[in-house]
């Protein structure tokens, strides 16, 4: 009888690295492709650029594939001990890295199945390792696609697919094209997973103060919308837009057609009126609460006025700031829902993060499936691991960018002075190469 060679892959983008792997496999019998879910891959790094249905397509077409399965998980546990392989072929690039958890299991699963080998926990004899080919670079193609660039569609529904997917989202403030760069490509390895930001927070606050100008609503959409250009013209993730109160709602149905225009994701709205400040200020300085009538006609306005299914409006909720406390919170939450809020953010400035806890326990316990943001300035000390257990979606580090970036020109700035002259200050700077090889296209 064939023997049987298992093949665990994403094929996102096939190329002749996969083709090597498949042909070594072929070599030791009948060849099963174990696809992973799009789920799967978004655990394990970024989702997909194309979906199961369209990857499966591709690989099953392939005549040195005999069959394909779903890998539902980055585990191979369930597939392994279902079919039981007589091998299984991967590349060897995963001897280190983030998925060699999974290749520790592997070997520990092939002894448990075939318990005459000798035990070795570094290798097992049906584990067919293929060199991988170092010319190709699978992380340069996606590079090159990115370059090219994707449609504003698509870059504008990743959001809604993201969230199908994988929770928690971590979203980072981006005030400029640049500062959206680091966030787009900035990602660490962890225990069986590749961790990055999956979008952009487009602040009031931080888009304000880059200008010079307070949180209050003083910037126009017409201003930030030349960020956003920007920030989309060398970027592929989804953006979410602080859009503050929404202004009058006679105005916000212009800015939601404007925003999916441009490519925005999600706009979110909070729900105060007048002269806005910033939530972090609280009860410090005056803010009025809206009307929560008031508020769900603009949510249904904005709704009404969207042309595309992705785009997404979430409502945002100021009690907590304000100390109107929980059953306020709850009860706007669930009228901005019933009004069309696609999600909902809730916020608070407390350090300890007990107020926002109380409010996901009795918010999901009512309600499962509603995204719910959250933005943990204040409520520092909680993972965005954990605040995904009690039902968040979405976690924003809302101005750390921006902040960050004014301590270090300061620093710079005040060591010039000291010195008199620019020698000290270089350890803190990136240097002229570097800053020339940053930007594809410079030289
Ligand atoms: C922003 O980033 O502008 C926000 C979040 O709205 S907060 O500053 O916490 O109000
Ligand atoms: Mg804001």
């Amino acid at each position: 009888m064939q023997k049987i060679v298992y093949v665990a892959m994403a094929a996102d983008l096939l190329h002749a690295g996969h083709i090597n792997v498949l042909q070594h496999a072929k070599q030791y019998g009948k060849v099963i492709v174990g696809l992973f879910s799009d789920h799967a891959i978004a655990m394990m790094e970024d989702a997909p650029l194309l979906d199961f249905e369209e990857r499966k397509k591709v690989i099953e077409n392939l005549s040195i594939v005999d069959s394909v399965v779903v890998q539902d998980a980055p585990s191979y546990k369930e597939n392994l001990y279902r079919l039981k392989p007589d091998y299984v072929v991967h590349g060897d690039d995963w001897k280190k890295g983030y998925l060699k958890i999974y290749r520790d299991e592997v070997i520990e699963i092939l002894y448990d199945l075939y318990p005459q080998e000798k035990k070795d926990l570094e290798y097992h004899p049906r584990l067919i390792e293929v060199p991988y080919s170092t010319h190709i670079n699978a992380l340069g193609i996606k590079r090159t696609i990115n370059a090219l660039g994707i449609s504003k569609a698509m870059q504008q529904k990743r959001l809604r697919v993201l969230l199908g997917l994988k929770k928690p989202l971590r979203f980072l403030e981006t005030h400029s094209a640049l500062s959206a760069l680091i966030a787009e490509n900035t990602c660490v390895d962890k225990e069986g997973r590749k961790v990055g930001f999956d979008g952009f927070w487009s602040s009031s606050l931080t888009d304000s103060t880059n200008r010079g100008k307070p949180d209050i609503e003083a910037v126009e959409l017409s201003m930030r919308l030349n960020t956003l250009n920007e920030i989309f013209e060398v970027t592929h993730k989804p953006l979410i837009y602080d859009a503050d109160t929404g202004g009058l709602l006679e105005h916000f149905v212009f800015s939601v057609r404007t925003l999916e225009r441009v490519g925005v994701s999600a706009v979110v709205i909070e729900d105060k009126t007048g002269l806005k400040k910033n939530s972090l200020l609280g009860n410090e300085v005056h803010q009025v609460q809206e009307d929560i009538e008031i508020f769900c006609q603009k949510i249904r306005a904005g709704k009404k006025a969207q042309v595309t299914q992705d785009f997404m409006i979430i409502a945002r909720i100021e009690s907590l700031i304000l100390d109107k406390g929980q059953d306020d919170a709850l009860k706007r939450a669930f009228a901005y829902i019933e009004a069309g809020a696609d999600g909902i953010m809730i916020h608070s400035r407390h350090k300890d993060g007990v107020e926002i806890i109380e409010f996901l326990k009795a918010f999901r316990k009512k309600d499962k499936n509603t995204p719910i943001v959250v933005v943990p300035t204040s409520f520092n000390a909680i993972s965005a691991e954990d605040l995904a257990k009690y039902g968040v979606n979405i976690v924003i580090y809302a101005n750390h960018m921006l902040r960050s970036a004014f301590i270090a020109m300061q620093s710079v700035a005040k060591s010039i002075l000291e010195n008199d002259r620019s020698l000290e200050a270089e350890k803190e700077c990136m240097s002229i190469k570097e800053i020339l090889s940053l930007i594809p296209g410079t030289i």
